[in-house]
């Protein structure tokens, strides 16, 4: 409870800060979009991982001014970056269930949009398939409508928790991102390459662009370049960064 009560102080106070972490086109190395990361630069214990923190925001609803603050935080960064490959660059934002159903997070989106003067196209929110797990007509009509708006959607660490064919079928998604899980045993685990690839075809067939996400050696990029993947994330290529350091890990790549 205190925790919870620090979190909500936090917000005020300022505490929270984000990371980027590139994705780059697997085929060229272009740089193409960076995914927005959330940190807790808390004031006794440092630096709290979002694991450590999500779970309770989620609980007390904390998430949603939260999950607002990144938002707009990450649009207006990435509408700042005027030269270069950052000029260019997409931002996926992770969106909780609980901040996705928010009454006016619809609104809220237009609204940062507008704000910051950041195209529609640049701006993809990932979910996670439990976002989906009580999609009714309504909430894929919540989704279409998010669509409207021009943004893209990213179904986040799929193949675990809740996967399933249906919503991949669905959903009006544009990206679908492949957990590291699987990511981490290919290649080589006959099993984990069986789903992989699958799952890769599956998403093709449905016209998502496929993400893998927790590449960390070469090995498994040529295995998801044979494969068909379209982009890579990963320690392979770049941590998060903040968006100085970021700024400057694209200059040394040029
Ligand atoms: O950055 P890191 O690998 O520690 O992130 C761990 C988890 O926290 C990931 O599942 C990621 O999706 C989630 N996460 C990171 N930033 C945000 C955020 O801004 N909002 C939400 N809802 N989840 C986030
Ligand atoms: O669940 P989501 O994909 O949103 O979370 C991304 C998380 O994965 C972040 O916390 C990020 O720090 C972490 N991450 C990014 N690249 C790698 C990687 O190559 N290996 C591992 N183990 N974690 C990674
Ligand atoms: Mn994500
Ligand atoms: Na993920």
């Amino acid at each position: 409870l205190a925790f919870a009560s620090e979190l909500e102080a936090a917000i005020a106070h300022q505490e929270f800060y984000l990371v980027y972490q590139p994705q780059l086109d697997l085929t060229t190395g272009a740089l193409v979009g960076v995914e927005a990361l959330i940190r807790w630069r808390h004031p006794q214990q440092g630096v709290v991982p979002p694991v450590k923190f999500i779970g309770i925001a989620e609980v007390t609803g904390l998430i949603v001014p939260m999950g607002a603050w990144v938002l707009k935080a990450a649009c207006q960064q990435v509408a700042a970056w005027k030269d270069g490959a950052l000029s260019q660059v997409k931002v996926s934002v992770n969106v909780s269930p609980i901040q996705l159903r928010s009454a006016g997070f619809h609104a809220y989106v237009q609204q940062v949009l507008r704000e910051t003067g950041l195209a529609a196209d640049r701006l993809v929110i990932e979910l996670t398939e439990s976002a989906f797990v009580h999609t009714d007509d309504k909430g894929t009509a919540h989704l279409q409508a998010l669509k409207q708006l021009g943004v893209k959607l990213a179904i986040d660490d799929f193949g675990t928790g809740y996967s399933c064919l249906a919503y991949l079928r669905d959903i009006p998604g544009d990206y679908l991102k492949v957990d590291r899980s699987f990511v981490n045993d290919v290649p080589g685990k006959e099993r984990s390459e069986a789903v992989t690839s699958a799952i890769v075809v599956l998403g093709k067939n449905l016209h998502y662009q496929i993400v893998a996400e927790g590449v960390e050696t070469q090995a498994q990029a040529d295995y998801l370049k044979s494969l068909g993947c379209d982009l890579v994330q990963g320690y392979l290529y770049a941590k998060p960064m903040e968006a100085g350091v970021l700024q400057q890990w694209v200059r040394d790549r040029q």
